[in-house]
């Protein structure tokens, strides 16, 4: 039976005349911009730009209404990386079941024609304990000569009490590839300081050991008293155990990242060390919000934060505002081209993923010459007005 003006395309052909229309769509920037980063206007990777074979049964005789078979609800928090010459996103889809999973897209130019590849990621699963759900890939070009991804993996707390349904247990799943089509999955982390979201491969060997960025929680949400950025060892990928774990970057009272924060992508090497992207989360009446934020670590010493901007580097604005999880900017993945171009990818509100573009320079002169917190409001006011006098003597 046919519903009385509802606008829906039953020709498959057409259907599919109209989303190669959508995908090759050309993105444009903000005609402003604050000189740090250009932000891009469209969404790049939406669950619009899921492939129509992954949601259609494209038989006419199976399905003659046209009707969506499965459907997606989100695809954000990407990690990226650079593939023979094209801009790779590993997107965390989230189907209307719920279930996140990782599928790559890519574009020719880092800022529109984002296409996803024909299939998902088949990540393997280990005997005995398959991941509930899985998040958040950062993807690294380790100096060993492989692409690990390390993501959150989710499970149901064995110890949670009868008729709690949703106590979860958060810890890193690894896996690496070669070719981005084959992954090895190796062990989940083994540390000892408590759950783990947010972890993140460094991409070269420390003392010999490899380095990973580390976020303890104490809970599934909550951090609790394990609350920071951390910094840990580990000898052997293929039995990761975390040794020498200790914080480098702790949240602190008032500040963009009270509540808590976690690093995003593998930090950008640069002459002057090395820089870093993070999210720092505070509550509100609303909820929590989640900005990005940026800071620098010592070339030859990775632990030790040099450089730290007061408040945040990114925003919620406009549309980015509200989605699933409202008031959230998240990034996981950036991209830096041979001339210093930077492709910063981030999601909006656990909902869809953006670009903003800069580069090397940029920011490493946004870190440097930002002025830092002072923690109180007197402080800021002696900031501006140093600024002020400053700019009045010239
Ligand atoms: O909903 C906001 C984000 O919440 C979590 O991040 P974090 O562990 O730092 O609080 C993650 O679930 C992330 O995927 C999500 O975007």
């Amino acid at each position: 039976m046919e519903i009385k003006n509802m606008k829906h395309i039953t020709n498959y052909e057409q259907l599919k005349a109209v989303h190669e229309t959508f995908l090759n769509i050309s993105n444009k920037p903000y005609e402003e911009s604050n000189g740090i980063y250009m932000r891009y206007k469209n969404a790049i990777v939406t669950p619009k730009h899921i492939p129509l074979e992954w949601r259609y049964d494209l038989n006419a005789e199976n399905n003659p209404y046209a009707m969506e078979r499965i459907g997606f609800n989100a695809t954000f928090n990407a990690g990226a990386i650079k593939w023979k010459g094209n801009y790779i996103l590993c997107v965390r889809v989230e189907g209307n079941d719920r279930k996140s999973f990782f599928a790559l897209a890519e574009s020719p130019n880092g800022i529109d024609n984002f296409k996803f590849w024909e299939k998902p990621c088949v990540i393997p699963q280990i005997p005995g304990n398959p991941d509930t759900n899985v998040y958040d890939m950062r993807l690294t070009q380790h100096e060993d000569g492989w692409i690990y991804g390390i993501f959150c993996t989710e499970r149901k707390d064995p110890n949670a009490p009868k008729g709690d349904t949703s106590s979860a247990i958060a810890n890193a799943g690894i896996v690496r590839t070669k070719d981005l089509v084959n992954w090895e999955r190796l062990p989940d982390l083994i540390s000892n300081t408590g759950q783990q979201r947010n972890v993140v491969l460094h991409a070269e060997f420390v003392n010999g050991k490899y380095a990973v960025y580390t976020r303890p929680q104490d809970g599934f949400i909550d951090v609790g008293s394990g609350g920071g950025i951390g910094l840990g060892y580990i000898d052997n990928m293929e039995n990761p155990v975390v040794q020498n774990e200790t914080i480098i970057f702790s949240k602190k009272y008032h500040t963009i990242y009270e509540l808590k924060n976690g690093l995003g992508p593998a930090p950008i090497k640069t002459s002057k060390g090395w820089l870093h992207l993070a999210h720092g989360v505070r509550n509100t009446a609303a909820g929590l919000r989640y900005t990005l934020y940026m800071f620098m670590t010592d070339l030859n010493d990775i632990g030790k934060v040099t450089y730290v901007p007061a408040g945040h580097f990114m925003a919620p604005i406009n549309d980015e505002r509200v989605g699933d999880v409202s008031n959230v900017l998240f990034s996981n993945g950036w991209i830096t081209d041979e001339d210093g171009t930077v492709y910063i990818y981030y999601a909006s509100s656990d909902t869809r993923m953006h670009v903003a573009v800069s580069s090397t320079d940029r920011l490493v002169d946004y870190v440097m010459n930002t002025p830092e917190d002072t923690f109180i409001s007197s402080g800021s006011v002696a900031t501006i007005i140093d600024l002020v006098d400053r700019n009045k003597n010239l």
